[in-house]
């Protein structure tokens, strides 16, 4: 029992995975003492696969999984450190829980409620991919940008085919980003002529988890199998427009030759924002910047006098469509950190207007 305590601690074959004291300590919490850990590499319903000082093998939810109620955002997911009992005899693994999450990456589930999905835990770097090639849009690499921050990964922009467009398109869509107060770092490349491959490399470091994110047809896939050198991901055959439609069924971790692991996702068509509190800050420290010279403490920068945001509208220092974007993603994050009773008294006045706020992020 001591053992397998000790073994969580300065095990190098799990620090590989990126365990470390963090996760040791919230295991002896988490954890019985009797059970190893393991990451968890794929999801596919009740059936795990997870990786560990041992390998890689098979694992099933304990019944605290089927008989409790949990909501979705308590069952493991891609990347998450896990309790696991196994004997040598069984088949299967059998999960117990989830260890604490370091980071979390999750967008609203698909629908009404305000329960939210996992995309994947303890990522440390968020590879935001869009193509310069007809998927280039700002406002939803915004809302990205916010999901990364707000889950506590940090973020860069990965543009990619630009073999398609000329290089002044993609000096201006470089341009827009800057001048969108956006200071992430941006990398460019193309799976065809693998320029950028090399810069994309030197950015992945060994125990580290990257998570790609974006539209599908991007190139994620086809980015991923480069790095791996084999293809281990299924991609899609260029339509007439050059964007392909997703084939990822699931998320998968994957661990490069270097120690790095990555992530992959299918293609998420609908997603919200979700607490973006601390997300948003870092989107729009423009707007951050200026509210500190706003009259009032608490300006809401909608209507009040003296404030330095209006302001900044005014004589175009601040673009009217990055307003726009802060005041309706601040919406629906102060409505989705309220309390539940405080939610069903702003429902009232807010639910309209939430509702033409998820109508819009939906258009895009
Ligand atoms: N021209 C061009 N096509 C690419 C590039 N990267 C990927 N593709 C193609 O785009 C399609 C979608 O790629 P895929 O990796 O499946 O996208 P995913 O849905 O984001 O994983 C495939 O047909 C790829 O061959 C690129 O850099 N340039
Ligand atoms: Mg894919
Ligand atoms: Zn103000």
């Amino acid at each position: 029992m001591i053992d397998l305590i000790t073994s969580r601690m300065n095990n190098p074959k799990l620090e590989a995975l990126g365990w470390d004291d963090w996760f040791a300590a919230h295991a002896t919490t988490d954890c019985d003492a009797t059970a190893s850990v393991g990451r968890v590499a794929a999801v596919d319903r009740d059936l795990l696969l997870l990786i560990n000082e041992t390998g890689v093998f098979r694992a099933k939810l304990c019944g605290k999984y089927r008989y409790e109620s949990v909501s979705a955002s308590e069952l493991p997911c891609v990347g998450d450190w896990v309790c696991v009992e196994r004997s040598p005899a069984d088949q299967f693994g059998l999960v117990q829980g989830v260890i604490g999450r370091k980071t979390s990456l999750r967008r609203k589930a698909v629908g009404e409620s305000v329960d939210c999905q996992m995309i994947a835990a303890n990522v440390d770097f968020v590879f935001i991919v869009q193509s310069c090639h007809y998927d280039f849009n700002l406002k939803r690499l915004e809302r990205y940008l916010v999901m990364a921050m707000e889950g506590g990964a940090t973020p860069y922009i990965l543009l990619t085919k630009t073999d398609l467009i000329e290089p002044d398109v993609l000096s201006a869509q470089l341009a827009q980003i800057r001048s969108a107060g956006i200071d992430v770092p941006v990398l460019t490349l193309s799976s065809v002529t693998r320029d950028g491959i090399d810069e994309l490399q030197r950015v992945l470091l060994p125990k580290k988890t990257y998570c790609f994110v974006g539209s599908s047809g991007v190139g994620k896939s086809t980015i991923i199998n480069g790095l791996v050198g084999r293809a281990v991901l299924e991609t899609k055959g260029v339509s007439s427009t050059g964007e392909g439609r997703h084939t990822t069924v699931r998320r998968e971790l994957i661990v490069l030759e270097n120690g790095a692991m990555v992530i992959d996702n299918p293609g998420m068509r609908e997603f919200g924002v979700l607490g973006a509190g601390g997300g948003i800050e870092a989107s729009y420290s423009d707007i951050i910047a200026l509210s500190s010279q706003c009259h009032f403490r608490d300006c809401t920068h909608t209507n009040e006098p003296g404030c330095a945001v209006l302001k900044a509208l005014e004589t175009g220092n601040i673009n009217a469509e990055h307003y726009e974007n802060f005041l309706k993603l601040r919406a629906e994050s102060e409505y989705h950190e309220s309390s539940y009773a405080e939610k069903r008294k702003k429902d009232k006045d807010f639910g309209r207007y939430i509702k033409s706020a998820k109508k819009d992020l939906r258009d895009d």
